[in-house]
């Protein structure tokens, strides 16, 4: 299977992660089917509360539903799962399993990404075996609990001078701020609580995206 890199084309310039918590009570795939209907082409599993049982049962039906729309799915932490239902990639932290040995676990051809917050942690990655690194938190957060204090955008500006991976914008990321990150150099950007808490999904990925390109 061909990697399909954050960053890489027009389509992946936004990056969705699921998050039942915000979603307004939302089952989480009608939640991906409103990112995937809007254009999202990046769709990362990230789930906190649930038993391993429940999110096999929901990352399969996600796997479905992204083949269904050419999307890429990455599933958040659990290489287990992500193996089992046979995602594009997996996504880990800092303090998850060490990237050396995600690998070992997963091969090849699954795209492995990591979360980093500095320009010593973008290099490990590299060097590591890492396929894409998320840049963040860029601004403050409640959605990702354990995260550091925002990197602001001297972070980003370094990424997009010299990360030699593609890379993720995160961290509050929301309308007011979408166009300087972008104007800052991401190519792709994620928003999480901007995206599965609006009420209308759909139109919300749309605003994000319209204040995006009009910042190119
Ligand atoms: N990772 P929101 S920040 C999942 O910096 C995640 O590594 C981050 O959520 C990092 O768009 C984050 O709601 C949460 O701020 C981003």
């Amino acid at each position: 299977m061909p990697k399909l890199l954050p960053g890489t084309s027009p389509e992946t310039e936004f990056y969705g992660i699921t998050d039942s918590g915000l979603s307004l009570g939302r089952p989480v795939d009608e939640v991906v089917r409103a990112l995937l209907n809007a254009g999202v082409r990046i769709i990362q599993y990230r789930e906190k509360e649930k038993k391993a049982g429940e999110m096999l049962r929901e990352c399969l039906k996600i796997r479905k539903l992204t083949l269904e729309y050419g999307a890429c799915f990455i599933v958040n932490d659990y290489v287990d799962i992500a193996m089992l239902c046979r995602a594009d990639g997996v996504h880990v932290g800092q303090e998850d399993l060490p990237v050396e040995e995600v690998r070992r676990l997963v091969g090849d051809s699954m795209i492995i990404g990591q979360s980093t917050h500095s320009p010593e942690q973008a290099e490990a990655a590299l060097q590591a075996g890492a396929d894409y690194i998320g840049v963040g938190p860029l601004f403050p957060t409640k959605t990702k609990k354990d995260v550091c204090q925002p990197v602001t955008l001297s972070y980003l500006d370094w990424a997009a001078a010299h990360s030699r991976l593609p890379f993720v914008a995160i961290g509050g990321i929301k309308r007011h701020n979408i166009a300087e990150v972008r104007a800052h150099g991401a190519k792709c950007a994620c928003l999480v609580s901007e995206f599965v808490g609006a009420e209308d999904i759909g139109r919300r990925v749309e605003e994000v995206r319209s204040l995006w390109r009009s910042a190119q």
